[in-house]
């Protein structure tokens, strides 16, 4: 499974719930396919912080909110699961783009690549709706299901690697104004 190609999916299902992205590729993806998205929030910067911050808006909303994080991230910020687990925010669904390596910096393989189960983690913290998946239509399949029953939800979805997209020309300031907005 490719993220650019799964993101475009959870797009097409998502309509117009907020959608935090971890920084990097991901980010650039979510802005390449949606640039015009208000409710795409860019974490560029904010290694780990991506489920973080989704966690808050869905604690502040009654919408779902999607996180889409990454292994290398979601490992130095591992605490944020447990965070999840007690506070069992029914409208979270976070989906974790696990390529088993810190890609950016130069695709060093982390924990996942040597068996540590991200998925595993989430249900040792109390997220009781997890899944990995590998292929896009086993991600479609949980992904709607997430978006129809309640959460917190933990999707593991493996992927492989392929050319990064240019940079998403996003600034952190508009990010926020124009991600804020959609609130009001
Ligand atoms: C606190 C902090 N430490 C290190 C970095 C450098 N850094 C940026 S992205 C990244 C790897 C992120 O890995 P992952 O979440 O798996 O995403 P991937 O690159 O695989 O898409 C690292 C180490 C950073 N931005 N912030
Ligand atoms: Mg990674």
């Amino acid at each position: 499974m490719h993220r650019l190609s799964a993101t475009k999916m959870i797009l097409d299902n998502a309509g117009d719930l907020p959608i935090v992205a971890n920084l990097g590729p991901t980010s650039d993806e979510l802005w390449h396919l949606a640039p015009e998205r208000d409710r795409n929030f860019y974490g560029y910067g904010s290694m780990g912080l991506c489920s973080s911050m989704a966690l808050g808006m869905a604690l502040s909303t009654k919408e779902k909110v999607i996180s889409l994080d990454g292994d290398g991230s979601l490992l130095m910020n591992m605490g944020t699961l447990a965070t999840i687990g007690r506070e069992q925010p029914r409208n979270l669904i976070v989906i974790v783009w696990d390529n088993e390596m810190w890609g950016q910096t130069g695709a060093q393989p982390t924990h996942t690549a040597f068996g540590t189960s991200l998925e595993h983690v989430g249900r040792g913290c109390n997220i009781s709706k997890t899944a990995t998946v590998d292929d896009e239509e086993s991600l479609a399949t949980v992904f709607r299901q997430a978006l129809n029953e309640d959460g917190p939800w933990l999707i593991v979805a493996k992927i492989e690697e392929e050319e990064y997209l240019p940079t998403a020309p996003v600034e952190p300031e508009m990010t926020l104004y124009n991600f804020r907005k959609t609130f009001e």
